[in-house]
């Protein structure tokens, strides 16, 4: 382990002088970008972080002050496995590869700068945030998902240097190069160019778009590539904090919805200055189906191809049966003529909705513990996810239209219900006139309940962010 050194590391760094100076040279212009790109704002102030500092049960959660420039963001793979066998894929039971295989060179580093491309991406859309946190708690945590997200832009960089040559280098820059949101030179996938504007929509992406992350790490963590699959099992124990930052975030602005609705005589949480759950449903109706798009095409040779040659795999294959899925097939309802109509797809061309469905039912797990906190507080009311299908624009569904329950309607139907299902210029005027920085130790916007408890067992008045 080498924790001290300006790159800290698990990988033997300083032993490899071509890669540790071609990371040297990353390192100003992935500072440039921090500057430039990274929270603004708080850059000076000393913020209470966690920091890995080795891959061990212990190690990895380190807290102290930090400013986020200082911050250690290293390079760590989990431990080795001894003799790893592919375990999925037309490889299957060979061993591992500790090289890139030539012939899957192309579709590797694909996988890898899609993935490198979503971490820089999101503390992108996520910079402005600081300066309307409801608390110095969320504040703390959005830079604590913001220096690790940053941090898993130097798990790919480290790949991309360290096994694709002048290619991978010249990928390495292009992913500071490109912007969230921009014209010219916008991210790769579609919901990592949607503004984050309010802490509403901030709390939905760590939910839903935080955990689309979760299970590609997930099927990435099984790939026979295995760096690949020790840098993204490593960077799967800090994945679950952004979890918990988004399905406690939602979970508090529904509990304060529901406090405030019971003071107010026709229940309405908006005229008691909160976000009523109608607005709540219709965010949860936006960022979820955006997040659902991210899995790629319900049937797709992409998805085939990265299985059959052991790349990507599913979210924990070992609980799959048939690791070869050749024979297997997945029933997908399919559009035709206006109409799903049920299809047998064969089952490697179906991986993305596999993983999708994984992911889906993660989701609902975090959506019952919702609608517990509702039904806690006496109010008859239930939020939903919508259907895979609805307001699709990647896959076999775009273009065509679907109520929240998956229903086809027509284009008509939809206009008609858009306001009742996606949130309006009014819903998101109204979340953001919310936005009112309470930056003081201890205090809460009113518009979000407070967390049950603090970062580290620390309090809730703690410092935990010391403004200088
Ligand atoms: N937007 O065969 P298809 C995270 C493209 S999040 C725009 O259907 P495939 C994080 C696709 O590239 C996890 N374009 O899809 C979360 C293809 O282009 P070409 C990120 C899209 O390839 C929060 C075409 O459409 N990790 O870590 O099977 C904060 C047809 O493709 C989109 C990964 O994504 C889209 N939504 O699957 C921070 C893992 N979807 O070939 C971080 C790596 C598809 O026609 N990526 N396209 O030019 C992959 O495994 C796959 O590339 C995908 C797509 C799952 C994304
Ligand atoms: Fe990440
Ligand atoms: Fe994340």
């Amino acid at each position: 382990m080498q924790l001290y050194e300006k790159i800290p590391n698990n990988v033997n760094l300083s032993h490899n002088r071509r890669l540790l100076k071609a990371l040297e040279n990353w390192l100003p212009d992935y500072l440039k970008w921090w500057q430039e790109a990274g929270p603004e704002g708080f850059q000076a102030d000393d913020i209470y972080l966690r920091t890995a500092i080795s891959v061990d049960s212990k190690g990895w959660a380190h807290f102290d002050y930090v400013k986020m420039p200082d911050y250690r963001w290293g390079i760590f793979l989990a431990p080795p496995e001894q003799d790893r066998k592919i375990g999925f894929g037309d490889f299957y039971g060979n061993p591992a590869w500790q090289e890139v295989p030539g012939e899957f060179r192309n579709h590797l580093r694909r996988i890898i700068v899609t993935q490198g491309d979503t971490e820089p991406a999101s503390v992108e859309q996520q910079r402005l945030l600081g300066n309307c946190a409801p608390s110095m708690y969320d504040a703390r945590n959005l830079f604590q998902v913001n220096v690790e997200e940053g941090r898993h832009l130097w798990a790919m960089a480290y790949l991309l240097h360290s096994h694709f040559g002048r290619d991978g280098r010249e990928e390495a820059e292009e992913l500071l190069e490109r912007r969230s949101g921009d014209l010219d030179k916008p991210r790769i996938l579609t919901t990592f160019n949607e503004p984050i504007e309010d802490w509403l929509s901030f709390y939905m992406f760590t939910m839903f778009t935080d955990r689309d992350g979760k299970y590609q790490l997930l099927a990435l963590a099984e790939s026979g590539f295995d760096p690949l699959s020790r840098t993204t099992r490593f960077m799967l124990t800090e994945e679950a904090h952004h979890m918990f930052v988004g399905e406690t975030g939602v979970g508090r602005v529904i509990q304060r919805a529901c406090e405030l609705m019971k003071l107010d005589a026709n229940e309405d949480a908006r005229a008691q200055g909160g976000v009523d759950l109608d607005t709540v449903q219709r965010y949860i109706n936006f960022w979820f189906s955006s997040s659902v798009d991210l899995f790629g095409g319900e049937i797709s040779s992409n998805a085939a191809d990265y299985f059959a040659s052991g790349l990507k795999g599913r979210e924990r294959e070992e609980r799959h049966q048939d690791h070869v899925a050749l024979s297997g097939i997945y029933r997908m309802p399919v559009v035709e003529d206006g109409r799903l109509l049920e299809r047998e797809i064969p089952l490697r061309n179906a991986m993305n909705e596999v993983l999708r469905d994984a992911w889906v039912k993660d989701n609902q797990r975090g959506c019952d513990r919702w609608n517990k906190i509702i039904r806690d507080a006496g109010i008859h009311r239930t939020l939903t996810l919508p259907d895979k299908r609805f307001n699709r624009k990647m896959g076999i569904y775009a273009g065509h239209r679907f109520d929240p329950q998956g229903r086809p309607i027509t284009g008509e139907e939809f206009e008609r219900h858009r306001g009742e299902w996606l949130p309006s210029e009014s819903d998101k005027a109204w979340v953001r006139h919310l936005m009112q920085p309470v930056l003081e130790r201890g205090k809460m916007a009113q518009w979000i309940a407070a967390p049950l408890r603090g970062v580290n067992d620390q309090p809730l008045d703690f410092e935990y962010v010391r403004r200088v």
